[in-house]
């Protein structure tokens, strides 16, 4: 099968996993970056032998629209709506990264701007593309639980996350874009949609300008009710980032997604008596990982083979701008409850 030609505009944090996330696979030939600091651009293209680098974005896209497939696009959420648009008008398929956009009115324009340009539009979402949680999602599928009433899907930390991203600590909407964006994701990956919300966030860190509590609390169409609680101020005993953590309850038994990737299943034997099986879910290894977020940065790698086949046309996208805009609704819904003090139907 041809390679299909890719740009990547933004060569921040991100890029250092993304790009060689993107070699893991054939069937790519990375031609071209842009950076708005053209010299971090340059020394990526050194490192992984880009042929051409720009600092000015249009320029990139005028010369090189004609032989490239899609953009994958790593910056910051501000330029995702403009970059995105910039490249659909150009008739490329789009990778963005998450969150979407910063207003739920923004990423609605992103999704119909790549409609009527007739271009895909993916949304780089790879938290549920994690090895543990899709084994428990294939618990849950199997059914062995019965029909699951309630869960808890949390991520709570005090891992030190403004040093590698110090624009995290300038957002003025912080723990539900950034982490929130990947939680409530998971909750639809595992429960499908919610029918309403309430939220309440917290600013425990004084140093920074957004919130870094959040708890959801979430009615599924489903019936089921889930909790979904995410924290950059938790001091624990035990340290777990980046692993989400879940809990879910059955008509049958439960499941346990517990720290270092193990599934506990309880359900009840014939004779009454409960029983507990145990698995372990590991993450493949990658030598370019950095080790604190291993977990995350494999996860890359699934996410992208995903995208990838589905512009190949082999199978579908999960986190397509129309999926993962139920996602951001959640995330804006959350803020509007948390203000508000209301529940938010959907
Ligand atoms: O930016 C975030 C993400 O997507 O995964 C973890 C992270 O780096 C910090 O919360």
């Amino acid at each position: 099968m041809q390679k299909l030609k890719f740009a990547i505009l933004g060569t921040g944090f991100w890029a250092n996993y993304q790009i060689p996330a993107w070699f893991a696979l054939d069937g790519v030939e990375l031609i071209a970056l842009y950076n708005r600091t053209g010299t971090k651009a340059e020394a990526f293209a050194r490192q992984y032998n880009v042929p051409n680098v720009y600092d000015n974005v249009d320029l990139l896209l005028d010369r090189h629209a004609g032989e490239l497939d899609f953009v994958d696009i790593i910056t910051d959420v501000d330029t995702h709506a403009l970059f995105v648009e910039k490249a659909a008008r150009r008739g490329l398929h789009v990778i963005c990264q998450k969150p979407m956009g910063p207003s739920l009115e923004t990423a609605r324009r992103m999704v119909e701007t790549c409609q009527s340009a007739g271009v895909e539009f993916y949304i780089h979402e790879n938290f549920r593309w994690q090895t543990p949680l899709r084994h428990l999602k294939t618990v849950l599928d199997s059914g062995v639980i019965g029909q699951p009433f309630k869960a808890r899907v949390s991520f709570c930390s005090g891992f030190p996350v403004f040093e590698n991203q110090p624009f995290l600590a300038e957002l003025e909407q912080f723990i539900l874009t950034d982490i929130g964006s990947h939680i409530l994701d998971v909750s639809r990956f595992l429960f499908g949609e919610a029918a309403s919300l309430y939220c309440q966030t917290q600013r425990v860190n004084p140093t920074i300008k957004g919130e870094d509590v959040a708890n959801v609390l979430m009615k599924m169409r489903s019936g089921l009710t889930c909790y979904a609680e995410m924290s950059y101020a938790s001091i624990l005993e035990r340290e777990v980032f980046p692993q989400t953590l879940v809990s879910v309850e059955g008509s049958k038994g439960s499941v346990v997604l517990a720290p270092d990737y193990t599934i506990q299943v309880t359900t009840r034997r014939a004779d009454g008596q409960r029983e507990t099986r145990y698995l372990t879910a590991t993450p493949p290894d990658y030598p370019w990982a950095d080790p604190a977020y291993a977990l995350v940065h494999s996860s890359i790698v699934d996410c992208n083979r995903n995208l990838l086949e589905a512009l190949q046309g082999q199978q579908p996208a999960e986190t397509t701008g129309t999926d993962n805009f139920e996602t951001i609704r959640l995330v804006y819904a959350a803020y509007d409850s948390a203000a508000r003090n209301e529940v938010i139907h959907l």
